[in-house]
């Protein structure tokens, strides 16, 4: 049977220097902190899941202080004795708490992990996915000059089929057309992350003949009908991050035909059942998906993996190796790209463990429930 029961949750907040800092127009990310949890059943199997909440509110409201405090006061008391009988079964007893979605996708994803791992069963199958390797995608930030070049270049010779970089109004729209045009076997998506909302969609407008596949969240989360019609005047792709919460709001994308493409971040919305509901709506109504990152540690890359392997995710997703960002993951075996792929683990759960010399390297704070 692979239902089990919840007998003891470890919470460690960790810390990790990025091997260079992350700097968008919203911040400039140089220490990744975040929580990972293990939830463990009665026969001491391990489930793993990761809190994606940043240190300060710059992308989402959470941060990894309120997740700690929510997961401390109101998420983990309540499950420790459970007896879980399906995976959704920890999200849905978690209902009673408003929000709090990064929070309790880690508890829903390290469930998800536990499930698969007492089913015998690599976490994708368990999904239903349908591929083996996941196509590798790589975010470049930094100007387009002659190092951005050197990158792409790198990207290439390691197989990565996707560029993903930043826009702001520092982007050099005749430098970035010539660097598409360079490279026509790359996809290049380009992240707003919001800013067109300040600078005007006429600013946005102007990117639509340059090569790009798709444009991401050009507008802050709540321009929705900025987005909506900049998906009616533009032949580029308008493809929504920050707006997508929850499936609630992939059918108000959907309604408003504010955007074609969604970017899903399991971390974000609330873990893999909620993703699972975001995919079976696209699915009914043919909207593409692809797997979003946000500067992740190994356990949340491994479930966003799982995910990947679904049949409505149809772009390369923010899927770097381990040594993108970390000099180390804190995940044994660490992520590889092979000629631009991910293979996908064979071996029961999400199909990685903790190094527990990496985490015991980098903790600040670890708490036991149970
Ligand atoms: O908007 O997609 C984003 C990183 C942190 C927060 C938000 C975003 C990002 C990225 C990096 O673009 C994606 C990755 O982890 O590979
Ligand atoms: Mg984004």
């Amino acid at each position: 049977m692979a239902s089990f029961t919840i007998k003891e949750i470890r919470l460690h907040r960790i810390e990790v220097p990025l091997k260079k800092p992350f700097t968008t127009h919203l911040q400039s990310v140089e220490v990744r902190e975040s929580i990972l949890i293990e939830v463990v059943d009665e026969h001491g199997n391990i489930g793993l899941g990761e809190c994606v909440a940043f240190s300060s509110p710059w992308y989402t409201e959470e941060t990894v202080q309120t997740c700690w405090n929510a997961l401390k006061h109101w998420l983990v008391p309540p499950l420790i004795d459970m007896k879980v009988r399906n995976p959704e079964a920890v999200y849905e007893a978690l209902r009673f708490v408003k929000g709090n979605r990064m929070a309790k996708a880690a508890l829903d994803m390290a469930s998800w992990d536990l499930f698969a791992r007492r089913s015998e069963k690599p976490l994708w199958r368990l999904l239903g996915g349908i591929r083996e390797k996941i196509d590798a995608g790589i975010v470049l930030t930094g100007g387009i000059n002659e190092d951005l070049y050197k990158r792409v270049e790198l990207a290439i010779q390691t197989g990565y089929k996707r560029v993903k970089l930043k826009i702001d109004e520092t982007t050099d729209l005749d430098a970035l057309s010539k660097l598409i045009a360079a490279y026509p076997s790359l996809y290049f998506f380009a992240d707003g992350n919001g800013i067109f909302s300040r600078l005007g969609a006429e600013n946005l407008y102007v990117f639509d003949d340059v090569g790009l596949t798709l444009i991401e969240q050009p507008f802050i989360e709540e321009d929705w009908a900025l987005a909506t019609e900049a998906s009616r005047v533009m032949k580029t792709p308008i493809a929504l991050d920050e707006s997508i919460r929850s499936v609630e709001d992939v059918s108000r994308m959907i309604d408003q035909k504010a955007g074609r493409i969604i970017v899903l971040k399991p971390g974000r919305v609330g873990g893999i059942t909620e993703s699972l509901r975001i995919h079976e709506l696209a699915r009914q109504d043919n909207i593409p998906i692809w797997i979003g990152g946000m500067i992740e540690f190994g356990v949340s890359k491994a479930h966003n993996l799982a995910l990947a392997s679904l049949p409505q995710v149809q772009y390369p997703g923010d899927f770097s190796a381990s040594d993108h960002f970390w000099k180390a993951d804190i995940i044994t075996p660490s992520i590889e790209v092979i000629d631009g792929q991910i293979k996908l683990s064979e071996a029961a759960g999400i199909g990685y463990s903790l190094d527990e010399k990496m985490v015991e390297q980098y903790l600040i704070e670890k708490l036991t429930f149970g």
